[in-house]
């Protein structure tokens, strides 16, 4: 797959990240071969994933609004390594992978990017309301999901169940929302067990995010102001989010508070498909990809003799195949029926 051939890796993290708390070797050490291998799995099959289904959007199978989330894939796959899938989630629109990291299907999510009856969402959503028993939602109001999650937290608490959190994705542009301001302020002041992720992929559409935050460090910076801690992660190294999540879930329980979190990324492709994404130069898309999250963990289980170059291309060509089965999975499923247009829909 195209996105795999650059041979060239950086492994050199952005200067910005401050939070490197654990050692590599033993974190290699704690996770072990079976749980590497499964965590580059599920990434291929992310990225695989949307690929294929880019291809289908490009052949008018599927319509509506499309956001890939190429690029991020190491943040979700080592937040749901850390918590495992029995906390509560909701994300915005970029969802596709947070789904399939909890469950949902290929096959459900691709017959729901095509509309499709038996689609994740009964073919009502598209690739933007994404759900699975704990995934609330994928959210298209930028900010929308963040007072859900936040919601989500109080529940917890109201309940007194003291083993679980509620996780809160957001883009750095939903930064400036007022929704993000007050749910901070609420969850703080109420204790409110919410670890917020911001995934700092440097743009909002086509806004640099120096354009539209007036904070250099988005969680360092901002989480003082109500009372909690800050912390920021290297995106694209698997390790460094799996201990920083690993740390952040423990204190999270412990103290029964919010936290928030700034995760350094950046996404490859543009904002959605339509995007062609000409505010940006190809040689920073080149060097930022040099930094390509799947290729990092790569580099790191072949040092390891985890993974030859052969086990790879058999593991990429798996994940491929699954990818191509959901999209005539999704071809062949049946529509809705027209006489179930108004069911599930709430519209004023
Ligand atoms: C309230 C609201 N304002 C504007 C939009 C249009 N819009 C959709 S996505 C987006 C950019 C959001 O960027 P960010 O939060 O950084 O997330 P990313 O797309 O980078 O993951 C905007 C402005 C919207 N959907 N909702």
């Amino acid at each position: 797959m195209s996105e795999l051939s650059e041979p060239q890796v950086n492994p050199t993290p952005p200067l910005k990240c401050t939070f490197f708390p654990s050692d590599r070797a033993l974190l290699i050490k704690e996770l072990g071969k079976d749980v590497l291998l499964e965590n580059l799995r599920r990434m291929l099959l992310i990225r695989n994933f949307e690929i294929r289904a880019e291809s289908a959007y490009q052949q008018g199978k599927i319509g509506g609004f499309f956001h890939a989330y190429i690029g991020q894939e190491a943040i979700q796959t080592a937040l749901v390594q850390v918590l495992g899938p029995n906390h509560w989630f909701a994300t915005s629109y970029r969802c596709h992978a947070l789904a399939l990291l909890l469950g949902a299907t290929p096959n459900e999510i691709m017959a729901e990017f095509y509309g499709k009856a038996n689609g994740n969402a009964l073919g009502r959503g598209g690739s933007m309301h994404l759900y699975t028993d704990r995934l609330l939602g994928g959210f298209g109001i930028v900010g929308g999901q963040i007072p859900i999650a936040t919601g989500a937290a109080f529940s917890i608490k109201y309940r007194n169940i003291t083993n679980e959190v509620s996780v809160c994705f957001l883009g750095d542009g939903a930064v400036a929302q007022g929704a993000f301001h007050e749910s901070l302020n609420l969850a703080s002041l109420w204790n409110l067990p919410c670890i917020y992720v911001i995934e700092n992929n440097m743009w909002g559409m086509g806004t640099s995010v120096e354009k539209a935050v007036s904070v250099a460090r988005l969680a360092e910076d901002q989480a003082p102001s109500y009372n909690m801690k800050g912390y920021t992660f290297d995106g694209m190294d698997y390790f460094n989010c799996y201990a920083g999540f690993k740390h952040v879930l423990q204190e999270t329980l412990r103290t029964q508070r919010p936290v928030l979190i700034e995760v350094i990324t950046e996404r490859f492709r543009g904002h959605s498909i339509s995007d062609p994404g000409l505010y940006r130069t190809k040689e920073s898309l080149k060097e930022c990809m040099q930094r390509d999250p799947i290729l990092l963990l790569r580099q790191v289980l072949v040092a390891e003799n985890m993974i030859d170059d052969e086990a790879f291309k058999l593991m990429e060509k798996k994940e491929r195949e699954i990818s191509v089965a959901a999209m005539k999975f999704a071809e062949e499923s049946p529509w809705p029926d027209l006489k179930t247009l108004e069911k599930d829909v709430f519209a004023p």
